[in-house]
């Protein structure tokens, strides 16, 4: 079973109302038949308009539907991806958009049979390209009323198909930390393939996914680069909330501290991010003192970080992603927390 993680991948970007129009306009007015001498000409003058209104009006509303149809059900989504919804789009601006365009479809529909309907009862030629200029017209506002709507469900049905693939199904490992810690040195370390970079909704650098396997468990590992590597009250509502999204994914955080402060941040900025991200996330921490290889140069530093682990009774590992030193602890202790989970 192959399920794509991101559920709006097969949600259809509309085009934009002008190229609609030209689209149906152009696949009506393509080919007008000759008209033969025999027969009755009255019927082909009838039947020509009557097609004209009908290709263009199921061209517009065939693609109206399928980007309403195509669309993930709101309500069944999965809750990480309905918050990062929440967060690009609005759920309620989406919804509203939406609907609005199934409006317009069912508008354009209607108002195609009632002027089929009176191009078919009359029996004068001028007065029947009349009627289908005048529906044409109609249909054409339809539309232009809703331009806005399909204009914002554009720019937002490309970002949510940009968004990462996760498997919110399988235990996702977040790494955090100040920048320049180590976090993608250690992700690199863990995980198998290159890692895939993904836009994440306010972010600069996106989302990094990396896969891994922990005795034949499959895990997904995050590096969230601009997003968990500096001080919550420095955010705005949006990105706080693309930060919460991350409460929908099962596993573990890791938060990196860096104690030689080589990466150009004091022990005191790195403890009061990690203090910061312990309470408001809900996942469970696991702190890790990267960079050992330098731990006799900074012994000093590196008992600082230690002895505020000790004191908060917080389980740590010393690692170094660098040379590969405490990864087999630290993975041991991932396998831990999945028993705990599986249990
Ligand atoms: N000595 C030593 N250097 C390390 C270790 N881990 C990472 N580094 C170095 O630290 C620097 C930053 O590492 P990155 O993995 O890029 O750090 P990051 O946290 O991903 O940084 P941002 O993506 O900027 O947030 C690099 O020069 C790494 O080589 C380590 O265990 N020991
Ligand atoms: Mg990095």
């Amino acid at each position: 079973m192959v399920k794509l993680p991101n559920p709006f991948k097969q949600a259809v970007i509309p085009l934009n109302v002008d190229d609609i129009l030209d689209i149906s306009f152009r696949r009506a007015f393509r080919k007008s038949r000759p008209i033969r001498s025999r027969g009755d000409k009255l019927l082909i003058y009838k039947a020509r308009e009557v097609s004209r209104i009908q290709v263009i009006s199921d061209t517009i509303t065939s693609r109206l539907d399928k980007v309403v149809k195509k669309f993930p059900s709101i309500e069944r989504l999965d809750p990480f991806y309905r918050e990062l919804l929440d967060v690009t789009a609005s759920i309620d601006r989406m919804k509203h958009s939406l609907g609005a365009v199934q409006w317009a479809s069912k508008l354009i529909k209607r108002l195609s049979k009632i002027y089929i309907t009176r191009i078919k009862k009359v029996n004068d030629p001028d007065l029947m390209i009349q009627l289908r200029r005048e529906a044409l017209g109609r249909i054409s506002s339809v539309l232009k009323r809703v331009n806005q709507e399909i204009d914002f469900l554009r720019e937002m049905v490309s970002a949510l198909r940009n968004l990462p693939d996760l498997d919110t199904g399988i235990i996702t490992v977040i790494i955090a930390g100040m920048p320049n810690t180590g976090k993608s040195t250690l992700l690199s370390k863990l995980t198998t393939k290159t890692p895939e970079i993904a836009p994440y909704p306010f972010t600069t650098r996106g989302l990094i996914i990396g896969h891994g396997e922990l005795r034949g468990k499959k895990v997904q590992f995050i590096d969230t680069p601009g997003l968990l590597d500096r001080p919550l009250y420095k955010r705005n509502k949006i990105e706080l909330q693309a930060i919460v999204a991350l409460k929908h994914l099962k596993g573990p955080v890791l938060y990196i501290f860096d104690p030689t402060e080589i990466c150009g941040y004091s022990i005191r900025e790195q403890v009061s991010l990690f203090e910061e991200l312990f309470s408001s996330l809900e996942h469970h921490m696991i702190a890790i003192i990267n960079k050992v290889d330098l731990g006799e140069e900074y012994r000093e530093k590196f008992n600082k970080i230690i002895s505020y682990l000790n004191e908060k009774n917080i389980v740590f590992v010393k690692i170094s992603a660098k040379d590969g030193t405490g990864l087999p602890i630290l993975k041991e202790l991932l396998l831990d927390y999945l028993k705990e989970e599986t249990e």
